[in-house]
């Protein structure tokens, strides 16, 4: 019998919606709790590692780091998103889905904590502080962004036969973490960050494009590239 999940992370797509699509195309019920950023100082000390998301089976403890959850999904849940015959090519993708996703962080983190690099909190607010978000940001969009595609269009041709990031066979959850995670940057929330910025990468489009087109996933977004 299916336990009792609850899904608890932020009220936006971000690294919580790899699980939620994970267990989307799994059939697996759970409860989406969404935590909003007016409440999250009050509640941070009472999860795990003071982050999100975490999940709770059956009403059971709290267990966190978001691609452990998806394994956990993908192992439990299914017998195609993560079937132990294809585990390395997946474990391989999901490596490279996370450097991407790492390349990004100096990006977010300069214009929200830019003390974190040793610069005065506030440093983003400032006319210089505005300069280096966007030298740092248009720095990854002319570097860091075509390295990694190139990569992952390098995957979808060799492992997923054109059509998926690790097996032509159907969406693993190698491509229930790439996806959120190249929405987020067609979504125009981050400043110098163009949402035609995949356009370029028709391979990638499209690859978003068939993974919205899954039933279970249909209708779900209306903006960016779906
Ligand atoms: N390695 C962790 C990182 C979790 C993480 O960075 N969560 C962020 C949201 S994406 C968070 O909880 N931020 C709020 C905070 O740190 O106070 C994972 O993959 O789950």
């Amino acid at each position: 019998m299916t336990p009792s999940i609850k899904l608890t992370y932020f009220d936006f797509e971000g690294i919580g919606e790899q699980i939620r699509l994970a267990l989307l195309l799994s059939g697996t019920p759970y409860e989406d709790d969404r935590v909003s950023f007016s409440e999250w100082d009050a509640l941070k000390p009472m999860f795990p590692f003071g982050q999100l998301p975490v999940v709770t089976v059956d009403g059971g403890p709290m267990h966190a780091q978001s691609n452990s959850i998806l394994r956990w999904v993908g192992r439990e849940f299914s017998q195609t998103l993560y079937p132990a015959s294809e585990a390395l090519e997946i474990d391989e993708a999901i490596g490279l889905v996370q450097d991407l996703a790492d390349s990004w962080m100096p990006c977010f983190f300069v214009n929200y904590a830019p003390d974190k690099y040793g610069h005065a909190k506030g440093f983003h607010t400032t006319e210089p502080g505005k300069k280096v978000v966007e030298a740092v940001r248009s720095k990854w969009l002319g570097n860091e962004l075509p390295r990694f595609a190139g990569y992952l269009i390098g995957l979808i041709e060799k492992n997923g036969g054109g059509m998926w990031l690790t097996s032509p066979n159907g969406p693993t959850i190698a491509d229930c973490k790439l996806i959120p995670l190249l929405r987020s940057f067609t979504l125009g929330f981050y400043d110098h960050i163009p949402p035609n910025c995949l356009d370029k990468y028709p391979e990638l489009v499209e690859y978003i494009q068939r993974f919205c087109a899954l039933e279970p996933i249909q209708g779900r977004y209306v903006d960016g590239v779906h």
